[in-house]
């Protein structure tokens, strides 16, 4: 229905755009017939985990795919985060950005290694190298990078302040699958990367994750980690955990992959079709990917500056929800205010100015195989709509009508 008062909206009652929800993280499913087949022969083999043929054939492709010398499949990301993090010896403080999900913190604090939460660039929204050397103390053992949206962290610069305070440099690359940095791709940088397979992310093994590396050492420690420390049969050499990707999940990821570029076409497709639906209206701003290096497109990302919209983004999110579309707010309210981090410091936000900004800024739209072309002109439109009348809108809040 084409909403031409703001009584139409479904928030003040009006019927909603969608009838049915759509999401952010709608899993794309790549050939059913390819994977049920995998699974047979998963039943035939009576292999259903511990370093399975499925694993083993995936880890094969996606290193030669990442151009990396070891891919240590995980069971989800948070566990590889974890894995390595204790592989590489990290303890005391590990600088972090607090612009992420709670997972990248947590994977620390579960160890007790405490995060120090680093304030990112406004443009990049990725960890702003330039404030982590006055968040260093004694304790400090390394850093660890997030390559948000799959835009690559500043690599060269974080390796120089690393290799200067001999610190560990790990990125949590779970929206990194198939991006580049420098033309490279993302996997083998610093000391060891980190990807998530989750079902919500465009490459997806239902759950699961993978440590890349090109040190033989430590591929060596993440695989004897990962399976509880074993070195052989009876032979137990390390502190270990169940971190293993099941041949199930593997068996999914190798039909993800063989539909990786279908993917990635329609996710920037989508992303074209909202760069065009978006464009030239005041205060809200799609970020941009450079043509100059891959990505996947798995996240649609706009900013909503309150005081140029005349709207805030919270109140969107309202609005959109309202009419069955489902945006997100990833990552509100940044991990500094969430539990534990918000009692352990308290005044984190003095120091984390553009992450408070960004927090209240950013909404990802839905995207992905299962969001096609007119939804996305529909999505647009609506927001097109509620930015040109704005005063309308707040001024039927303000009379209390519904919202
Ligand atoms: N580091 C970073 C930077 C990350 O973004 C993540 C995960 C990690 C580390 C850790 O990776 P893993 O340990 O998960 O491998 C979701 C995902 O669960 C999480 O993997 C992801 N990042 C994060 C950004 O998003 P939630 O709590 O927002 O998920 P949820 O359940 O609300 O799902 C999102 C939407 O997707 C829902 O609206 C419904 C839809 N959905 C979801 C699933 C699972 C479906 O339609 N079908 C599905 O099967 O965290």
């Amino acid at each position: 229905m084409v909403k031409t008062s703001v009584n139409d909206l479904a928030l003040f009652g009006g019927e909603a755009a969608l009838d049915e929800a759509l999401h952010v993280g709608r899993p794309n499913i790549g050939d059913r017939e390819q994977f049920l087949e995998r699974i047979n022969e998963m039943f035939d083999q009576r292999r259903l985990s511990n370093n399975g043929p499925f694993v083993r054939e995936l880890e094969e492709k996606l290193a030669a795919f990442l151009g990396v010398k070891h891919c240590i499949a995980m069971c989800n990301a948070t566990i590889a985060l974890e894995i390595t993090a204790r592989a590489l010896g990290l303890q005391g403080e590990v600088i972090v950005p607090s612009f992420t999900f709670v997972a990248s913190a947590h994977a620390l604090q579960w160890q007790e290694i405490t995060p120090i939460f680093c304030d990112v660039d406004p443009v990049t929204h990725n960890i702003d190298p330039s404030r982590i050397e006055s968040l260093l103390t004694p304790r400090t053992s390394g850093i660890l990078g997030v390559h948000v949206w799959g835009r690559a962290c500043d690599v060269d610069a974080l390796g120089e302040i690393a290799r200067k305070y001999h610190l560990k440099l790990m990125f949590d690359a779970a929206h990194a699958f198939a991006c580049t940095y420098h033309g490279q791709m993302i996997g083998g940088f610093g000391d060891a990367e980190v990807f998530s397979f989750h079902a919500t992310k465009f490459f997806n093994s239902f759950e699961g994750g993978a440590v890349t590396t090109n040190n033989d050492e430590l591929a060596r420690r993440l695989r004897g980690m990962r399976n509880f420390g074993f070195a052989g049969l009876d032979m137990v050499v390390d502190i270990g955990t169940n971190g293993k990707m099941s041949e199930v999940s593997a068996a999914m990821g190798l039909t993800s992959l063989e539909s990786l570029d279908d993917f990635i076409k329609v996710n920037y497709e989508n992303y074209l079709a909202y760069s065009r639906g978006l464009e030239d209206i005041p205060g809200v701003q799609l970020i941009k990917y450079t043509e100059k290096e891959e990505n996947n497109y798995q996240y649609v990302v706009i900013e909503i500056d309150e005081g140029a919209a005349g709207l805030s983004r919270d109140m969107l999110v309202k609005i959109l929800h309202a009419e069955n579309i489902l945006a997100r707010r990833y990552f509100y309210p940044g991990c500094h205010q969430m539990e534990p981090y918000r009692s352990y410091f308290p005044n984190a936000r003095l120091l984390l100015p553009e992450t408070e900004k960004l927090t209240l800024k950013v909404l990802q739209l839905p995207t992905g195989t299962a969001v096609r072309g007119a939804e996305i002109d529909q999505i647009c439109e609506l927001i097109r709509f509620v930015f040109a009348h704005g005063s309308d809108i707040r001024a039927s809040i303000a009379r209390g009508t519904n919202a």
